[in-house]
């Protein structure tokens, strides 16, 4: 493997701790492999040279642990890290496989089920915190329904809404340095998940009491599971400035949460996406949110963890290559790309208004008649993704 495609810390590559530590187990059959402890799952991936490792709650310390059983698991982990020099950037809540968030979490019917799940959280934040983290994801795997009359959406949305205004409010209260980022999914575990695109997050987030403490983290299969084009989500969230976190795996089209390893899937989309994360001065860290596949061992484990990091890297090359091409500027040129840069009217609407030649003298025919010339830069692109250029 050439040197450059391995993966050092200031990549900023992680890793959750649920996701190489998949057992297998899905809806048609029991796991295939056996539980992986964290602290081995953090000594491999520092091996690997990722950056760091994130947890849902109960990912680490199992759900009904007691106190000191808690404590135990805590003081194990944070040796680990400081061992091995691996950083917690993110921490999220299970709030979906215990039976009492079968009706979601936030906004389950029950509201002393809504007050548990706001506890539990709280209590994750607080941890999280402790280990260093920025970033406190939230995924509403159960905020939703299978049928129009088991949900009253706008109440649920109100119910959404004070959670994240009560969460805000408590880590502003403590003086947390903590940012909040949704994850949007359109269904999957329910039959539909509220918030369920970038969008929907977007347009949500600028309804509450604290929007600055709260961004996205979009998931590249998620919205591929709506049909939607990642790379156009992500650049909508980022120029909303609001892309706090990014989960990276790979979806082959409109079917069930694949989570491939990155790379597998749409590798069109992925190319874009490194290229827009590359050159758009994201500085989040890469995470990756994927499942090793259910038929291989532990070997296929490490190896597809690795292997989600290369294939950034790889791309990250192909993507620079491709814009360093002069013939690739040449192409882009030639689409106009630069002029899409340039306000629309920079003389403002008196300027526009008095330009006769913005309409009066304007020829549709003629600027109907221009090529755009996309094909040769899709081809261009397309070269560079493969290395044929
Ligand atoms: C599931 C989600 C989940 C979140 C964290 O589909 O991707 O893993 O990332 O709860
Ligand atoms: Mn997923
Ligand atoms: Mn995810």
């Amino acid at each position: 493997m050439p040197e450059r495609f391995t993966p050092a810390p200031e990549d900023r590559f992680t890793f959750g701790l649920w996701t190489v530590g998949w057992q297998g187990a899905d809806p048609f059959g029991t796991a295939t492999r056996p539980a992986l402890d964290p602290v081995e799952t953090v000594e491999r991936l520092a091996g690997l040279g990722a950056y760091g490792v994130t947890f849902h709650d109960d990912d680490l310390i199992p759900f009904g642990s007691s106190d000191a059983e808690r404590e135990a698991v805590v003081k194990r982990f944070r040796d680990a890290l400081d061992r091995t020099g691996m950083k917690v950037p993110m921490a999220t809540t299970n709030l979906f496989t215990h039976p009492v968030f079968k009706d979601g979490a936030f906004t389950a019917n029950d509201r002393d089920v809504r007050r548990y799940a706001l506890r539990k959280t709280i209590r994750n934040i607080d941890l999280a915190v402790e280990l260093g983290a920025g970033v406190y994801v939230a995924w509403g795997g159960r905020e939703g329904a299978e049928s129009g009359a088991a949900k009253d959406v706008r109440a649920a949305l109100d119910r959404m809404k004070e959670a994240f205004d009560l969460l805000g409010q408590y880590v502003t209260e403590q003086g947390y340095d903590l940012r909040f980022a949704i994850e949007p999914k359109p269904n999957e575990p329910r039959g539909d998940i509220l918030l369920p695109t970038i969008g929907h997050a977007l347009a949500f987030i600028e309804r509450l009491e604290r929007p600055d403490l709260v961004g996205v983290n979009p998931e590249v299969g998620h919205e591929q599971m709506a049909g939607l084009n990642f790379p156009h989500g992500i650049a909508q969230a980022l120029w909303a400035g609001k892309l706090f976190h990014i989960d990276l795996n790979g979806q082959s089209g409109i079917k069930y949460d694949q989570d491939f390893r990155f790379g597998a899937g749409d590798l069109r989309q992925a190319f874009w996406l490194v290229g827009l994360l590359e050159s758009a001065d994201y500085d989040g860290p890469r995470h990756f949110d994927f499942k090793p596949v259910r038929t291989d061992g532990q070997d296929g484990v490490w190896e597809s963890a690795k292997n989600c990091m290369r294939n950034y890297l790889v791309l990250k090359e192909r993507a620079a290559a491709f814009r360093a091409d002069p013939e690739v500027q040449e192409a882009l040129a030639a689409s106009r790309l630069p002029d899409l840069a340039r306000p629309t009217a920079e003389d403002g609407l008196a300027g526009l208004l008095a330009d006769p030649s913005a309409y009066d003298t304007f020829d549709p025919e003629a600027a109907g008649a221009r090529s755009m010339s996309f094909e040769r830069l899709d081809q261009l692109a397309l070269d560079h993704l493969l290395a044929t250029r």
